[in-house]
């Protein structure tokens, strides 16, 4: 589902840097640095600005040492480790992303919690994956672009999610990017995968910075496919409600 989307077809794509948006944005920021929100925090809008916002869970899956962890805070605007400290369970983080549709003009904050849990851990203890799975609303293929063999797994990775019946969002993520001197992977693969697998294929890498602008595009095409997935659901479903209505918190 989802996975022919025209990028933007839903989401203005450079919102961020439009003056309007300023508001939104600045209610996840903190000193020009992405503000880290709590399990139980929120961007504070003003009662009269009041925006929706929906949830989401995301799984990151990939061999250990791809760089779940660091794609994990670089999303949330963390710093990135620069060792390799093995994740030992399930690690979460939450960040908020304002987006606004392109149909509707409406604003709406997306709250994802993204579910990072080291591969070895998910190997040794078998209650991990299935508490991974529950009620996941995207899962992000990563492999390292250093990794030969992480892209080679990407298959295995994604089989253990196909099921006839998932409304998940999958997309691929290849990682360390910045040291493509390094790469063990080419961009004709890369091109070669996307079209025999159909999923879609984001590349990250190097320094994170204080900006919007490193992770603008990533987060405006997850939130994009999850909102096109929860509308599908809902034509399917025949709900008359507008998307996602559950998820409205
Ligand atoms: N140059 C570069 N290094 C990266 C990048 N992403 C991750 N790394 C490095 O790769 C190493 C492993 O990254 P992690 O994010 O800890 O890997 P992981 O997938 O969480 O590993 P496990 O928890 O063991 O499953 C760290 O030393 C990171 O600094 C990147 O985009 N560029
Ligand atoms: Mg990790």
């Amino acid at each position: 589902m989802a996975q022919d989307l025209q990028p933007g077809s839903i989401i203005i794509p450079d919102w961020h840097q439009c003056a309007e948006s300023k508001d939104f944005f600045s209610r996840i920021l903190y000193k020009k640095k992405r503000k880290q929100f709590g399990l139980l925090e929120s961007p504070a809008m003003a009662p009269q600005a009041a925006v929706d916002t929906v949830q989401y869970k995301v799984f990151l899956s990939g061999k250990n040492g791809v760089g779940k962890t660091s794609l994990a805070a670089r999303l949330a605007g963390l710093r990135i480790p620069s060792m390799h400290y093995e994740t030992t369970g399930i690690e979460t983080i939450v960040l908020y992303w304002p987006v606004k549709l392109r149909e509707s003009g409406r604003v709406l904050f997306f709250r994802l919690q993204l579910w990072d849990c080291g591969e070895n851990a998910l190997r040794r203890f078998d209650h991990l994956l299935p508490s991974c799975k529950e009620q996941v609303d995207a899962v992000l293929f990563l492999f390292s672009f250093t990794d030969r063999t992480s892209f080679d797994d990407l298959p295995n990775q994604i089989a253990r999610w196909s099921g006839p019946s998932d409304r998940v969002v999958k997309m691929v993520v290849g990682t360390k990017f910045d040291l493509f001197m390094h790469s063990d992977v080419t961009q004709r693969e890369v091109r070669q995968f996307q079209e025999t697998q159909g999923l879609p294929v984001l590349c990250t890498g190097g320094e994170v910075s204080d900006g919007l602008g490193d992770v603008a595009n990533f987060l405006n095409g997850l939130a994009e496919r999850l909102w096109h997935q929860d509308c599908m659901a809902a034509t399917l479903d025949r709900r008359p409600t507008q998307c996602r209505e559950g998820a409205l918190i």
